[in-house]
């Protein structure tokens, strides 16, 4: 891995509007603590990023402090993104839609990764996944439906699972998959499917 060139403070969110790309050319970008959050476990702190219907990020390393990370609104693609030290948690799905992570790593999260507050499909595809609580979560009580699939992913050290929700009809496929250390692994999931892992 070659480090960021070129280190940005982010004082007021990004906005990534609707259909838009963001590439952020292998910089890193860290949250000002003062305005958007020191990326401990306290919520109400603001995204470094937030992608509008059709966005996509790619290219960006998210440092300490990480804030709120990101948040989507609607389909949103998040290609080759590093998360050096997550925030309150790495990205939130705060309005429906389809998002697909592809490429990049997560790690050192208190508790959750991936937060899905609406209902949603999150495709996590050839990506690392390492040291947190959770590596996705569906809203705490919510019992919407969401699919969530992971392919040619690798996740190591979650305290709790790979995937938590309190939706009976949420559904999870895994496959050519590597994990190792992953608790629970699915926590009160109803429909898993798995191959090749
Ligand atoms: O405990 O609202 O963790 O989006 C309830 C909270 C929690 C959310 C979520 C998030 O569900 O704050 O960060
Ligand atoms: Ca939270
Ligand atoms: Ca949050
Ligand atoms: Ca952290």
């Amino acid at each position: 891995e070659v480090p960021p060139s070129e280190t940005i403070t982010v004082n007021e969110t990004i906005v990534v509007e609707a259909g838009e790309t963001f590439d952020g050319e292998g910089k890193r970008y860290v949250a000002n603590p003062a305005t958007l959050g020191d990326g401990s476990q306290d919520e109400g702190q603001k995204p470094v990023f937030r992608l509008e219907e059709g966005a996509t990020l790619k290219n960006a390393v998210l440092g300490h402090p990480a804030a709120d990370g990101v948040h989507t609104y609607g389909n949103a693609r998040v290609q080759n993104v590093v998360w050096e030290d997550i925030g309150e948690d790495a990205l939130t799905i705060k309005e429906s839609g389809h998002v697909i992570i592809r490429g990049g790593m997560a790690q050192h999260g208190s508790d959750k990764m991936f937060q899905v507050n609406a209902p949603a499909t999150l495709e996590i595809i050839n990506f690392t996944a390492r040291n947190a609580g959770k590596m996705v979560r569906q809203l705490g009580g919510s019992t919407f439906h969401m699919t969530l699939r992971i392919e040619g992913s690798v996740i190591t050290d979650m305290n709790e699972a790979i995937f938590r929700t309190d939706s009976s009809t949420s559904e999870v496929t895994m496959i050519n998959s590597r994990y190792s250390d992953v608790g629970r692994k699915w926590y009160n999931v109803q429909h898993v499917s798995e191959s090749n892992n």
